[in-house]
């Protein structure tokens, strides 16, 4: 059996969780236990960083974003003075396979799902990987306009703007015929058509009117470049680039002019409709998006390292308690303490798969948040016994002092240990 973290039980905040879950007449499962088997990986460091809820958290800059983003669309689509879309911010992080692919049409075969991404408890349950993995519950309760914003969790490279958990906005807007012209009898949103759904890339589905599909993009990219001008301010500059998702088509990619490098900020387009269809919506076409907290954030505010969003220190968060929450301030360093830098070599496992992942995930889960960036510097074959070599350069750094070469040399002989155990390589 796992054990769930004592404070992610604790903190939970039960009548609140099983409100949602009975909204979405679901039976949530963390009043299960959940048994170990070969697809157990979740690690004890990501257990840690379960409902810690930054995004919700007071002068957080997470949360300060967040308010940001849910008050433009509050503002931007009202009714009758009403704000329209709904906002689930709270939805505990544990899904099933089900919630996280199937719903949303990722192939079993698709890389997404590997172990060596994905953060799982059993074969059936893991940390979600995206919000979208709770569209289809919220579809079903008949919402036509909502909001989801939690915490994702992901198996991933380690540097300054990745870490394995980050947050993220997704959003859903449905339309039915008579939402585009009130007017208007005979628009149309479906036409018939014998092609399967099976077209990929950026064609429309084939079900779909080229009228309403159009109208739906340009309303989907006036939205999310608005949300940009209101974040950024109206000189930002931004691209849209064509994409590819399971679950939406076509898709694009917002990518925004970040200190001179294009840097992905969200991803959108025209959702399936065969997930809508699934969720017993018949008569509405739909766009949805997913955008990345962390990113907005660190843009915004030009915080440097990701780890700074997971600081317990006054230094950081105290620039954040701002009066306005709109004012764009500057992140100042609290100070700039050196890096210790220190190579790792190894012989891969003959007998045994190696993923890079897995060597990520326990330099992390040793060397905790001293551990700035892991990066594979060397490959090599040896020409006679074909054996492959890799070496990792590991970059330490304190966030809040200086760490000396002596402290650095013990953690990295508990990573080369731990490496050697778990792993089965040999250190060269
Ligand atoms: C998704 O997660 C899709 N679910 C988004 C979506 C929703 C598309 C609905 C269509 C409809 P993607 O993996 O690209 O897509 O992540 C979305 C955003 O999350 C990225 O654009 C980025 O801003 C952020 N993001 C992704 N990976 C990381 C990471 N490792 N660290 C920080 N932010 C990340
Ligand atoms: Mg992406």
């Amino acid at each position: 059996m796992l054990k769930l973290p004592i404070h992610y039980l604790k903190k939970l905040p039960k009548s609140s969780l099983r409100n949602y879950c009975a909204e979405l007449g679901v039976q949530h499962n963390i009043f299960n236990r959940f048994k170990k088997d070969d697809y157990t990986n979740i690690t004890d460091r990501v257990m840690y960083h379960m409902n810690k809820n930054l995004h919700l958290k007071n002068n957080h800059p997470l949360s300060i974003v967040r308010q940001r983003i849910v008050n433009y669309f509050n503002k931007t689509f009202v009714i009758r003075n009403n704000p329209v879309f709904s906002v689930y911010d709270q939805l505990p992080p544990i899904v099933t396979v089900d919630q996280n692919f199937d719903s949303l049409l990722v192939p079993t075969n698709h890389p997404s799902r590997n172990k060596s991404d994905c953060y799982y408890i059993n074969r059936n349950y893991l940390l979600r990987a995206h919000m979208t993995a709770h569209q289809m519950d919220i579809l079903k309760t008949g919402l036509n306009n909502f909001l989801i914003i939690g915490d994702v969790y992901r198996r991933d490279e380690i540097d300054k703007t990745h870490y394995p958990v980050f947050h993220q906005i997704d959003a859903v807007r449905l339309k039915d015929s008579k939402d585009f012209f009130p007017d208007n009898d005979h628009f149309q949103i479906f036409e018939a058509s014998d092609d399967a759904e099976s077209i990929r890339g950026q064609e429309k589905q084939p079900c779909h009117t080229i009228e309403a599909v159009k109208i739906m993009e340009e309303e989907l990219k006036s939205t999310l470049e608005g949300l940009a001008k209101s974040l950024f301010g109206e000189k930002i500059e931004f691209q849209w680039v064509d994409t590819h998702f399971p679950f939406t088509q076509p898709s694009w990619e917002l990518e925004i002019l970040h200190n001179g490098q294009w840097l992905e900020t969200l991803g959108c387009g025209i959702m399936k409709q065969s997930i809508l269809t699934s969720a017993g919506v018949t008569d509405k076409i739909g766009w949805a998006f997913g955008l990345g907290l962390e990113r907005i954030s660190m843009c915004l505010y030009k915080i440097p390292d990701i780890r700074l969003f997971w600081s317990k220190d006054s230094g950081f968060l105290n620039q954040f308690d701002l009066d306005n929450i709109n004012s764009n301030i500057t992140y100042k360093a609290v100070s700039q303490f050196p890096q210790c830098k220190n190579d790792i070599s190894f012989w891969l496992p003959e007998s045994k798969e190696f993923s890079s992942n897995d060597f990520y995930d326990l330099v992390r889960n040793v060397g905790g948040d001293l551990i700035e960036q892991v990066k594979l510097v060397d490959k090599f074959v040896h020409p006679k016994s074909k054996k492959v070599s890799h070496c990792y350069r590991i970059i330490y750094r304190h966030m809040e002092k200086t760490l000396t070469q002596k402290e650095v040399n013990i953690v990295h002989k508990e990573i080369e240990k731990n490496i050697r155990n778990q792993l089965g390589v040999t250190i060269r």
